[in-house]
């Protein structure tokens, strides 16, 4: 069996129950989420072994956090309790742009954000197949940071998502040297969009992008195109697929699963364009509810998509 280790924070997600400015929002739905916990409840969908090294703190939105992962099967052994407060978000739905969510972060100084080297324990990363971790972890400290680079450095193979969030970091400056500054420590794996690749490299075209990102040492590219669907390139080999068309409640977490469900499969040794597919058909179920992770399916219902649409 594949086994992760993925580096992050897992937040309490408050999900607008109905639509619009969150001013006038009166009911909250509360999910457990963070980028790094859905990406690695997806890897467990498509059974790898997933260990999530992160902070919560020593309260009832911890406890939720540790025994919601635990029930999805991730292992939460590497996630300790802190006596700073475990990070909220708010998630705004179908406003200012309609299909598409905005997130408030109340999270500064959180648990979350005490990530630091010495959570990073060498024998698992040396155990494992491979490290994952994102943007959003290079973002919320530089104790976080050093951790993601202390694991990066003791990894086999690493996958990393670039998952620039303009609201964690003082600028995109800042952004995008911390980004290189991971791939040249050697990223196998990079899942990206043109968003990100245009902080990062300036450029927004998939191939120019990849061109890039390969002189830089990436191997494998998944390159998100939102609504239109996701690349992958690897050396010569290039494959597309199409978004699916489906009723838009919340993307946020969509990514995510995408992220996951490639990762366990390429690091299984799957076709890429196999992983491509379950990838987008999972990420495509994610975007019809609310909850970053509770729609993400696992393969038979993925393959129940793929023969329906
Ligand atoms: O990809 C979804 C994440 O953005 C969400 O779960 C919250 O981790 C989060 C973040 O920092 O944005």
């Amino acid at each position: 069996m594949t086994w992760i280790a993925a580096l992050g924070e897992p937040l309490i997600e408050l999900n607008a129950l109905t639509r619009g400015p969150l001013r006038y929002v009166q009911f909250f739905e509360k999910h457990v989420a963070g980028s790094e916990a859905n990406f690695c409840i997806a890897a467990v969908m498509f059974g790898a072994r997933c260990s999530l090294v992160a902070r919560v703190g020593d309260d009832e939105f911890g406890r939720n956090v540790v025994e919601y992962l635990r029930g999805r099967g991730v292992d939460v052994s590497h996630i300790k309790f802190d006596n700073a407060p475990t990070g909220v978000f708010f998630v705004q739905r179908h406003y200012p742009v309609p299909g598409r969510s905005v997130m408030f972060y109340y999270r500064r100084g959180s648990a979350g954000s005490r990530l630091s080297p010495v959570d990073v324990d060498e024998a698992l990363i040396k155990a494992v197949d491979a490290v994952h971790s994102t943007g959003i972890t290079l973002a919320i400290s530089d104790s976080a940071r050093e951790a993601v680079h202390k694991a990066f450095e003791i990894a086999k193979r690493t996958t990393f998502d670039t998952n620039i969030r303009p609201a964690l970091w003082r600028n995109l400056e800042e952004a995008r040297v911390a980004v290189l500054d991971v791939l040249r420590r050697g990223v196998e794996v990079l899942i990206t969009d043109p968003d990100d690749t245009e902080v990062v490299l300036g450029v927004r075209e998939p191939e120019e992008a990849y061109r890039r990102y390969r002189e830089l040492g990436v191997e494998v590219l998944l390159y998100k195109m939102g609504a239109r669907g996701a690349y992958v390139f690897r050396g010569d080999e290039k494959y597309f697929k199409p978004a699916y068309s489906v009723p838009v409640e919340d993307p946020t977490g969509a990514g995510d699963a995408m992220a996951g469900v490639f990762t366990a499969m390429y690091l299984s040794g799957a076709e890429l364009e196999k992983a491509l597919a379950y990838a987008v058909a999972s990420s495509a179920l994610v975007v019809t509810v609310r909850g970053d992770n509770e729609a993400v399916p696992d393969v038979k219902d993925a393959e129940a998509l793929l023969r329906a649409l």
